[in-house]
């Protein structure tokens, strides 16, 4: 068994130990910040072979280290498919083209001159899963504008019905039809309907918490469709074009959708349904304790933005028991972050997991539940936890 983590190993970890700074002088680390004396207990199921940083533009969070409502920046987890675009901030737009009554071309500036707000949201790619220790989620708190702003300037027309959001992230692609096969060059797109892009949700930002976007996180402007999966964020925002048909893309209709059996109409039948909004999901991120044989419990929730009724925790298969939601992630759309008290363990290994009730009445599902579906994306399953208490 690895040796427990330290309060200063994991300031270490986060590159501050050095220069003086302490978790509890850092803005917005309050709950659940490791109190003086704190440690992290291992968990035995940590893959030895974690690997944070898979390749130059790919990072997993190591979700241990969760110390704040927020992922700070440097550390939120980034993964996309064509590798980071070059990007001329100088003469960057953001276009607005096709059914409008002005198409658009956009500086930074001209967007920073609509407006300032801030959106707190965390999302997860439709990928995380138990394979990435949950790693590819993060939350945070987004500077930009609403794309409504946007949209209404660029004067939707009536019969406009789908609105494309293209990165500069480009690819070649080969796209089969029938027994024919065509290469094209692919820019990264996503598509929203009109009643999702006009809801006034979708948000276009330039920063997180605080600070202008990185390359990684989609510099200089992404869109956030809160409360959906990772992949609706398009991040190095170039153009939007408003449309009457669908739009019809690998990234919209082929990579991220789901395969499940479903009784239809009293016939088990195949469904297919595309990524959207994010599938109600606890995770269990840490455990930590004050060497007084007392441990506490940290994990996150993250979900389409219903409102949670509770979440539990499971020690070795008994009773369902109460955590705590903490009050300093109460944001509709941020990851809610939950803590329970695990007093006196008896010595040994321990399985613990989490669920969680939105106000629908919806529960977490556990992994057998899932068993119908047929692709990993969507991955919400009730996450077990191994761990060994000295
Ligand atoms: N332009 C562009 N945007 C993109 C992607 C991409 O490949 N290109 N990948 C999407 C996916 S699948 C995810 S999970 C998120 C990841 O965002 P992050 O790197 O900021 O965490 O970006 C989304 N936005
Ligand atoms: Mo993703």
């Amino acid at each position: 068994m690895a040796p427990a983590q330290s309060r200063r190993d994991i300031l270490k970890t986060l590159g501050l130990a050095g220069i003086g700074l302490s978790v509890a002088n850092l803005p917005g680390f309050t709950l659940p910040a490791l109190a003086q004396g704190e440690t992290v207990v291992p968990f035995s199921d940590f893959p030895a072979n974690f690997n944070p940083n898979p390749n130059a533009t790919t990072r997993n969070y190591d979700i241990r280290k969760i110390d704040g409502p927020y992922t700070p920046p440097d550390q939120f987890f980034t993964t996309q498919h064509y590798g980071h675009p070059t990007v001329d901030a100088a003469s960057w737009r953001l276009k607005v083209s096709g059914m409008v009554t002005s198409p658009l071309s956009l500086s930074l500036d001209d967007l920073k001159k609509m407006g300032n707000r801030e959106l707190i949201a965390g999302f997860e790619c439709s990928g995380n899963s138990p394979r990435l220790v949950q790693g590819f989620a993060g939350n945070g708190k987004w500077t930009g504008i609403p794309l409504r702003l946007v949209l209404d300037q660029a004067g939707v027309s009536r019969d406009a019905r789908e609105f494309v959001f293209f990165g500069a992230d480009k690819g070649q692609e080969e796209i089969e039809w029938r027994t024919q096969k065509f290469t094209v060059e692919q820019q990264f797109g996503r598509s929203l309907t009109r009643e999702q892009a006009l809801s006034g949700e979708p948000f276009l930002a330039w920063a997180l918490n605080g600070q202008p976007l990185t390359v990684h996180q989609g510099s200089p402007l992404r869109l956030l469709v809160p409360g959906w999966y990772g992949v609706a964020n398009v991040k190095w925002l170039s153009n939007i074009h408003v449309q009457a048909e669908p739009y019809m893309g690998k990234f919209q209709t082929r990579w991220y959708r789901t395969l499940r059996e479903e009784n239809i109409g009293g016939v088990v039948m195949p469904k297919e349904t595309g990524v959207s909004k994010m599938r109600l999901k606890s995770v269990i991120a840490r455990v930590t304790t004050s060497g007084n044989k007392n441990y506490k419990v940290t994990g996150f929730v993250l979900n389409d933005g219903t409102p949670i009724r509770s979440v539990e925790v499971q020690v070795d298969g008994g009773a369902w028991q109460k955590a705590t939601l903490s009050p300093d992630t109460s944001a509709t759309y941020g990851w809610k972050l939950f803590t329970f008290d695990w007093n006196t363990p008896a010595a040994g290994e321990h399985t613990l997991v989490s669920r969680v009730t939105d106000t629908n009445g919806v529960v977490q599902p556990t992994a057998a539940d899932l068993a119908n579906k047929k692709t990993f994306l969507e991955d919400n399953g009730q996450f077990p936890r191994k761990i060994t208490i000295a």
